[in-house]
């Protein structure tokens, strides 16, 4: 303990950072204060003047900084936190992947009223946990104006793993552009930020490739089911610029480490709408806890990390500096810092992975074997399609508009307003590091390699399935689960102490991070009893899977994806436990 420092923040001064790449990065006090410690914390959420871009922007923090300071607890504490509320508008936080009483969760209109204008509200937390957490506004958009920060629980009985020292990593998301005008441009064109779709030049590099009439297939069918195969991510670098603990990538944030050491980095996804993957080129990294609860320690060489997922990994690095890269799934832009023995040391960038195709896979046809990204179709020629080929059970599956012969419960679900898709072979995809990862020559983490350390607390069977599928309409920049929005939906009610088993289908073609406040999600991977606890979950397109919950706390809980237009826009649910 007494060797390890505890570091965030940059390590270069505001002025050394100016100049760097010969523009201004003024990022006025963003990065330099950063970690409170105690028990007690005054904290105040108000207006951040910053500049990410090179234009100076008005962020919303926490004590005048963005991210807001490193909160450092202990297991076994009560923390109490006033937080008074600057702005002109009302605000919260909420401790995510915290357990704390309900009415301390800090949603507003569930957990309380939200903390007003000039108000101050006393949260207070008994720590029962630890971990690697983090909080975040749940008032409108504050998110994605910069209010959110990084929480760290020191364990009370020592850590599993020994470490020399400790840097948090917060990754996210910053436009220039106010959330408002980006909810607005996707409801007007929801690939606005979409630079990348397939137009007349790949059509014809296609059409030289795998022949006129496949390509005329694979277009007409897309076209069908109203969906593109270049949706990755609604919100792109095109708008976006990523952030590594506040720092643009030019600022180039550095973590210092002495060789021989074993470094702990604690990797949260604190963006609005960003997933990233993550590697250090010339570094294994030991995955030790997922989402705040131990793992059984996985090297990897890569992992993608989910909006509000987090993974602390422990590395051994000798050289002088590596590059902490990542890269938005999209592949748009990164986020990128630096592991150095000193300041102002720089490692290679590398360049950034092709971007992901959405295969049929990704449209809920999991097993339906249609070779990578349709590939599969031979409509040239003229000749009659091979019974099974798939295209006439495409071409039928279409024009249904994707009802037909659904899984069971997805049957119950009609294709109109908030569902333009219904997955019809929803898989595991557990086993699958994420669309663009497979086969990369990396070794990148799966869900299924996730194993608690400790077998879990109950061990009852559940005695209810709850199934939820989640749905969109791209077109119309809807979200919901069941095809309702929350407004149209009644609460999820769980018996106070009941087990059930939640199983998620993702009807959409993209990845929704599902986040249970006050309730553990312990995700059923195939590890027997050592299922890992989780807060947030990825489902991924077309897939399938399902987690175990005990109902042990009493309240009102939001259960939302972790998307925050997503969220915003209907994927959001009441879960009540009575
Ligand atoms: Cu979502």
């Amino acid at each position: 303990m007494s060797r390890r420092r505890f570091v965030q923040g940059s390590i270069l001064s505001g002025a050394a950072l100016a100049t760097l790449g010969g523009r201004a990065w003024g990022m006025a006090a963003a990065n330099s204060a950063g970690v409170l410690s105690g028990k007690r914390f005054d904290l105040a959420i108000g207006s951040v003047p910053v500049n990410m871009t090179g234009r100076p922007a008005v962020a919303t923090g926490v004590n005048g900084l963005t991210p807001g300071p490193v909160l450092h607890w202990r297991q076994g504490d009560t923390v109490v936190l006033n937080v008074r509320n600057t702005l002109a508008v009302p605000s919260s936080i909420h401790w995510h992947g915290i357990r704390s009483p309900a009415n301390m969760d800090g949603v507003p209109a569930l957990s309380f009223r939200g903390i007003m204008p000039g108000e101050t509200f006393t949260y207070w937390i008994p720590l029962h946990q630890s971990g690697t957490y983090w909080y975040h506004s749940h008032s409108a958009f504050q998110e994605q104006t910069g209010l959110y920060g990084a929480i760290v629980v020191e364990p009370a009985a020592g850590y599993a793993q020994h470490f020399d020292r400790d840097h948090v990593v917060l990754l996210s998301d910053w436009s220039d552009s106010s959330p408002e005008e980006i909810v607005s441009n996707l409801k007007m064109q929801n690939d606005y930020y979409n630079f990348h779709e397939r137009d007349a030049g790949t059509f014809l590099a296609d059409a030289h490739r795998r022949g006129l009439g496949a390509t005329i297939g694979d277009r007409l069918m897309w076209g069908g089911m109203r969906m593109s195969a270049a949706d990755i991510a609604d919100v792109t670098g095109a708008t976006y610029t990523y952030l590594f603990n506040g720092a643009p990538p030019g600022a180039n944030w550095t973590g210092l480490f002495r060789p021989g050491e074993r470094v702990r980095l604690r990797f949260i996804n604190g963006s609005s709408m960003s997933f990233f993957d993550v590697r250090i080129p010339g570094l294994t990294m030991t995955v030790v806890a997922a989402d705040g609860n131990d793992v059984e320690p996985v090297p990897i060489d890569e992992f993608r990390i989910g909006v509000a997922e987090t993974y602390d990994v422990i590395v051994e690095p000798t050289a002088e500096a590596y590059t902490i890269f990542a890269q938005s799934e999209d592949r748009t832009g990164f986020a990128r810092g630096t592991l150095a023995t000193r300041a102002g040391l720089v490692a290679p960038i590398p360049p950034m992975d092709p971007r992901p195709i959405r295969t049929m896979t990704d449209m809920g046809m999991g097993t339906m074997n249609m070779g990578g990204s349709m590939a599969g179709m031979d409509m040239s020629g003229g000749k009659p399609a091979p019974a099974n080929s798939g295209t006439t059970g495409m071409a039928d599956k279409r024009r249904m508009g994707g009802a037909m012969k659904a899984s069971p419960e997805g049957q119950k679900l009609h294709v109109g307003v908030g569902v333009d898709n219904v997955a019809m072979d929803p898989i595991n995809r557990l086993g699958e590091p994420g669309d663009g990862l497979s086969g990369n020559g990396r070794r990148v983490l799966t869900y299924n390699d996730l194993r608690a350390t400790i077998a879990g607390a109950d061990p009852r069977p559940p005695s209810r399935e709850i199934t939820l599928h989640l749905t969109g309409n791209m077109q119309r920049y809807m979200w919901g689960f069941d095809g309702k929005k929350f407004s149209q939906a009644e609460p999820i009610r769980l018996a106070r102490g009941e087990r059930v088993r939640f199983t998620l289908i993702n009807d959409t073609m993209m990845e929704h991070p599902i986040h249970l406040h006050g309730l553990w999600s312990e995700l059923e991977n195939g590890q027997g009893d050592y299922r890992p606890y989780k807060h947030t979950v990825i489902v991924q397109p077309g897939g399938k899977l399902s987690y175990l919950v005990t109902a042990d706390a009493p309240g009102m809980w939001a259960y939302h994806c972790h998307l925050l237009y997503h969220m915003e826009l209907g994927m959001f649910r009441t879960v009540v436990v009575a």
